[in-house]
C-alpha cells in the first residue's frame, strides 16, 4: 500500500512530536510550513523532507498531501484546518481545536460534510492503564459513581521570566491554563467515567502579574532580566462540576506549581471501588477496594482489557509514556483514514465538546455563577 503523504504545519515542540509519530506510523512527510518561509526551509532541510511550503495555500495545493497536521498556535487552528478540509485533506489539529466554540463547531461540521477524518490529540486516552480504567468502569466494577476529583499541575510558567504565545489571549485564546491542560483532564475523565459534565462553577486567578516580553520559540524558554509586560490569562483555575448523572467532580489546574511538571491526576470513587491515575507514573492504575484492601494494575501486554493489551507495545517494566500515546493516536488516525474504526479515537466532535466546556468554564469564572454545560 502506498504511504500516506502528510504535511506538518507548525514546527515547534509539538510539531516535532507529530513528525516522530507520523514516521513511526509509516507516513511520508511531504513537507512543512512554519512561522516564516525561511524557518520552513531550515526545518525541511533539518528533517530531510522535500518541500518547504510558503503558507497553508501552498500546503493544500500539494496533491501528494492527504493529511495535514495543524501544530500552530491556537488562533491559527481555524483558518489552517478549514483550508485543509476544504481542499479535501484529512486533518489532525492540535487542541484546543479552536479558540471559540463557534469556530470549533464550524470545523467539525465541515469535516463531517466532506466525510474526512479529523482528529484532536487528546493523547492521554492512549495510556494503556487508562483503557483499563475505562473498561472496568464500563463493566460496572466501580458501581454507581460517588465522586470524581483531581488536578492537572505543571510548573513551566512558574518563573516570571518565562513566557510563551499561550499566555497571550490574542494567540492562545480567552483561557490559557484551562483550555491548554484543563481540557485534557475533562476529556479524559468524561471518556473514562462515561459521565458528562452538565454544569460548572469555576474561578480563575493570575498569580504572576507580569512576565518577560520575550515569548521565545519553545515552551521552556526563560529569559532573565528582560522587559516585562502585564499577563492577561489565568495561571491557575479551580472548577466544580456536576455530571448529568448527578456525580460531583472537582478539578484544580495550574502552570505555576513548583515540581509538578506534567502531573495530570484523577481519582474516580464508586460504590464498590475507586481508581486513580497519575500521568507522571502512567504504568500503574491504583484500585481502591472496601475493607482496607487495595491493588495496583501494572501495564503490560499479558493482562487486562483488550484495549489495554492492544496499546501495551512494550513488555511490563519497559516504561511506556507520552511518546507512545502520541504514536498510537497518530497511527489510529491513519487507520481511520484507511477505513478502520479504532476505539476511542478523539475526533473534531470531541474537540467541540471540549470547546463547549471551556466556553462554559470561562462564562462561569466571569459571572461567578453555576453555568449549564449541556
Ligand atoms: C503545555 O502546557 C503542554 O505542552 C500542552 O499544550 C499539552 O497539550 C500537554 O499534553 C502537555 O503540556
Amino acid at each position: 500500500m502506498p504511504k500516506l503523504g502528510i504535511a506538518i504545519v507548525g514546527t515547534g515542540m509539538i510539531g516535532a512530536v507529530h513528525r516522530r509519530a507520523a514516521l513511526l506510523a509509516g507516513a511520508e512527510i511531504r513537507g512543512v510550513a512554519a512561522s516564516s518561509p525561511q524557518r520552513a526551509r531550515d526545518v525541511a532541510q533539518a528533517w530531510g523532507v522535500p518541500r518547504a511550503y510558503r503558507d497553508i495555500e501552498d500546503v493544500v495545493a500539494d496533491p501528494q498531501v492527504q493529511v495535514v497536521h495543524v501544530c500552530t498556535p491556537n488562533h491559527l487552528h481555524r483558518g489552517m484546518a478549514q483550508a485543509a478540509l476544504e481542499a479535501g485533506k484529512h486533518v489532525i489539529c492540535e487542541k484546543p481545536l479552536a479558540t471559540t466554540l463557534e469556530d470549533a463547531q464550524a470545523l467539525a461540521a465541515l469535516a463531517a460534510s466532506n466525510a474526512l477524518v479529523a482528529t484532536v490529540p487528546f493523547v492521554y486516552r492512549y495510556h494503556p492503564v487508562i483503557r483499563e480504567a475505562r473498561a472496568r468502569i464500563a463493566q460496572g466494577e466501580l458501581g454507581p459513581l460517588h465522586l470524581i476529583h483531581g488536578s492537572y499541575l505543571q510548573d513551566w510558567l512558574l518563573d516570571p521570566a518565562s513566557n510563551n504565545w499561550r499566555v497571550d489571549p490574542a494567540l492562545g485564546g480567552a483561557s490559557r491554563v484551562f483550555a491548554d491542560i484543563g481540557s485534557h483532564w475533562c476529556d479524559l475523565v468524561e471518556w473514562v467515567s462515561g459521565e458528562r459534565f452538565a454544569e460548572v462553577s469555576a474561578a480563575f486567578a493570575t498569580v504572576i502579574a507580569e512576565r518577560s516580553t520575550d515569548t521565545g520559540q519553545s515552551f521552556t524558554t526563560a529569559v532573565a532580566g528582560g522587559a516585562m509586560q502585564a499577563v492577561a490569562s489565568e495561571d491557575v483555575a479551580a472548577a466544580m462540576f456536576r455530571t448529568g448523572a448527578g456525580t460531583l467532580a472537582s478539578l484544580t489546574v495550574s502552570q505555576v506549581s513548583a515540581g509538578r511538571h506534567n502531573r495530570l491526576w484523577f481519582e474516580i470513587d464508586g460504590a464498590k471501588a475507586s481508581v486513580a491515575f497519575n500521568q507522571e507514573d502512567a504504568e500503574r492504575l491504583w484500585i481502591g477496594l472496601p475493607d482496607q484492601r487495595e491493588e495496583v494494575f501494572v501495564r503490560g501486554p499479558g493482562a487486562g482489557s483488550a484495549e489495554q493489551r492492544r496499546l501495551s507495545v512494550l513488555p511490563a517494566g519497559h516504561a511506556q509514556g507520552y511518546a507512545q500515546c502520541f504514536e498510537a493516536f497518530v497511527a489510529d488516525t491513519y487507520r481511520a483514514i484507511e477505513g478502520e474504526q479504532p476505539q476511542g479515537l478523539p475526533t473534531f466532535e470531541d474537540g467541540v465538546r471540549s470547546a463547549l466546556i471551556v466556553d462554559r468554564v470561562i462564562a462561569s469564572a466571569r459571572t461567578r455563577a453555576w453555568t449549564t454545560i449541556s
